[in-house]
This record gives C-alpha cells, structure tokens and sequence, in this order.
C-alpha cells in the first residue's frame, strides 16, 4: 500500500495556517489527520503553552528552542505509523517555525544551523505551502502572546527567507516546496489554490514510497 504524504502549511503569524489546514484535511476526507504544532497537550506541550501564554515563566533561549523540537519527536513515531497507514498527515507549523523564530531572537550562538540541529532526523514534509500576506490590516491586530508584534513578526520573515534561500537545499525546494502568496485573496480562493497545489502533489507522487528527513 501508498504511504500518505506529510504535508506542512506554513508561515507568519495570521496568514491563514489553521484555517487553511482545517480545510484542506476535511477536504481529503477520513483519509487525512491534522496535526498542529507546538502540540500543547502533551507534557512537554503543557510547558510550551506556559512558556508561550505567560510573560513571566522565563526559560533561556536555548531550552525553548529544545523543547519545541522535543515536541515535534514526541509525535514523531506516531506521524511516521499514520503515513504507512496511508493516512495522509496535513501540519500547522513544523520544524521551519522551530528554526526562524528561534534563530529571529539574535541569541549569540543560535544562527539558523545551530537551530536546526535538534530537528536532524525529523520527516521532511514531502509539500510545504509556505503562505505569504501583504494585506496591510494583518499588520494590526495581534494577539496577546509571545511573539506576536510587528518587530518580532518582521524578523521571523527575515529568517523564513534565509532559510529557504540559503539552508535548505535547491533541489529540494524546487520539488517540495511552493509559496502561495494570499494578499487580497478570500479564504474560499486561498482554499482552493490550496487544494489544486496539493492534489496536483499527491497524484504525481502516489508511487513514491520512501521517506525524505531533515
Ligand atoms: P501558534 O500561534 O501557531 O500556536 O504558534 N513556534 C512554533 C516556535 O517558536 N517554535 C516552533 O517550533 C513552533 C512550532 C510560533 C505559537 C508560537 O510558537 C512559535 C508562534
Ligand atoms: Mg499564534
């Protein structure tokens, strides 16, 4: 039998990922399961959310940056067995979130190799859509938590940059990874672009059974 695909949407804060995953995993039937990260109901999760929600539970940059991956290797076995299930796995963020904010904060030592380190040995997703917006009222109207305001936001996509134009393989990009530029876009549009890019992607793939890891 066909292995699933893992399928990553990613991007800034408010570009749409969540919505843009729920849709695309009901859209592919039973056959698709969602997985979000950080996965914030597992132990390691619990203390991501603290990390995340409370400005005054302080963790260096380091150990954050380890437990985000940490995360993603709590549910790394269970993905893997769901994809040889032929389940298709749709992600909400994965290891390029871990690498651009955590190399966005400019702590001395974690340039964007240092970051990736801990993902070594992660699924590679076999499609990103990487989202991008310009909508100008995105630019307002963040929430509450770490990370979200316009400073922080502008240096992750300085990061998001860097590493598609100079950390991850050319080869790989070109067939593995695809932006979908969403400014002016309705969520229905944006849905279906989403959509056609990605069942496009499985039905020229449906014979490639071996894995791809970072
Ligand atoms: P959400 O708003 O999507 O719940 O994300 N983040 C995420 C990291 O810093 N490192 C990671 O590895 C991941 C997956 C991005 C909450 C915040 O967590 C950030 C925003
Ligand atoms: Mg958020």
């Amino acid at each position: 039998m066909a292995r699933g695909k893992l399928i990553l949407i990613e991007g800034l804060d408010r570009t749409g990922k969540s919505t843009q995953t729920e849709k695309l995993v009901k859209s592919l039937g039973d056959n698709a399961l969602l997985v979000k990260f950080p996965e914030r109901s597992t132990q390691i999760g619990g203390l991501i959310d603290q990390y995340l929600t409370n400005p005054e539970f302080l963790l260096p940059d380091q150990a954050i940056h380890l437990l985000f991956s940490a995360n993603r290797w709590e549910i790394a076995e269970s993905m893997k067995r769901s994809l040889l299930k032929g389940q298709h796995v749709v992600m909400d963020r994965y290891v390029y979130s871990g690498v651009a904010y955590s190399a966005a904060k400019d702590t001395k030592g974690m340039d964007l190799n240092w970051c990736l380190q801990p993902d070594k040995g992660l699924l590679k997703p076999d499609l990103t859509l990487f989202l991008t917006n310009s909508d100008s009222e995105l630019r307002q109207g963040f929430g509450e938590e770490r990370y979200e305001c316009t400073d922080f936001q502008d240096k992750v996509r300085g990061q998001f940059a860097a590493i598609f134009d100079t950390l991850e393989d050319p080869d790989y990009k070109s067939k593995h990874i695809k932006f979908l530029d969403t400014t002016h876009k309705t969520i229905e549009e944006v849905h279906q672009l989403v959509r056609a890019v990605t069942s496009d992607y499985i039905q020229g793939h449906a014979d490639v059974n071996e894995f791809i890891y970072f």
